[in-house]
């Protein structure tokens, strides 16, 4: 039986992925599972100068068609050239984002047509589907002040104001009740809170997976 999952962590700005993706490493490495750790927009080289097309302040702004667009054209190659063939040789792919996070800033926070939305992310895709969402909730200006702690600047879609982030911040509550594959978790528990809920949530859903090997 493959071992491979794809484990996708999603969330509004701050949430957490990026460290709970490190600390899923850590664990990882000491289970011995193989495993590729990539971001969206991003993951390839066409993906991540995408990201920088998308992110750097523009005078002249970007339709949000057209931002669709462009993740859209970013997932499509991340797909490709980094999900399925980790996928195909057996490892454990970690995301930070993947489809959720475009109905939830491209549907939810803009107000693009999620019908559309779908039916261009199915082609982007080619129907491939994450394993597990795990969905770190906190209310959005929870998670700027995060970011605004650390000192980091706000690129364009930060800086889009709270209005728009809580659009995004309802659109993943929405969809991860909608969702089979998605897990709402509370990410204004500490770090290592909720990593031990992660750890529990992919150990109960996928025990030949993340679980200790003979020998590891
Ligand atoms: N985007 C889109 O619109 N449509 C799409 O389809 C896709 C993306 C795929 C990419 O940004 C942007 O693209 C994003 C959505 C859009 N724009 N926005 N907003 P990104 O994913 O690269 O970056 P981000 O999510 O906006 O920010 P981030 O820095 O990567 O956040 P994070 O990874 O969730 O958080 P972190 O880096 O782990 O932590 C942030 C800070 O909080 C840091 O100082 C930590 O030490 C601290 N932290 C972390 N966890 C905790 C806890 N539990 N308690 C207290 N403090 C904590």
């Amino acid at each position: 039986m493959s071992v491979a999952r794809f484990i996708v962590l999603e969330g509004v700005e701050g949430a957490g992925k990026t460290t709970q993706i490190r600390l899923l490493s850590s664990w990882l490495d000491a289970l011995g599972v193989e495993y590729v750790t990539a971001r969206e927009p991003g993951g390839t080289e066409v993906g991540e100068a995408i990201r920088g097309l998308l992110l750097a302040h523009r005078e002249e702004g970007v339709p949000d068609e057209a931002e669709l667009l462009l993740m859209l054209a970013a997932r499509a190659a991340f797909v490709r050239r980094v999900v399925r063939p980790a996928l195909e040789a057996g490892r454990v792919v970690l995301a930070d984002r993947f489809d959720l996070s475009t109905f939830a800033y491209q549907g939810y926070g803009r107000g693009l047509d999620l019908d559309a939305v779908a039916r261009m992310n199915a082609f982007a895709t080619g129907g491939l589907r994450p394993d597990a969402e795990l969905v770190l909730d906190l209310p959005a200006s929870a998670g700027a002040a995060r970011q605004a702690q650390e000192g980091s600047e706000a690129d364009r879609i930060e800086n889009e104001g709270t209005g728009f982030l809580e659009r995004v911040r309802e659109g993943y509550r929405e969809l991860a009740a909608e969702r089979a594959d998605a897990h709402l978790i509370d990410a204004l528990d500490t770090p290592e809170g909720v990593q031990r809920r992660l750890r529990e949530l992919l150990s109960g859903l996928f025990p030949e997976t993340f679980a200790v090997r003979e020998g590891s």
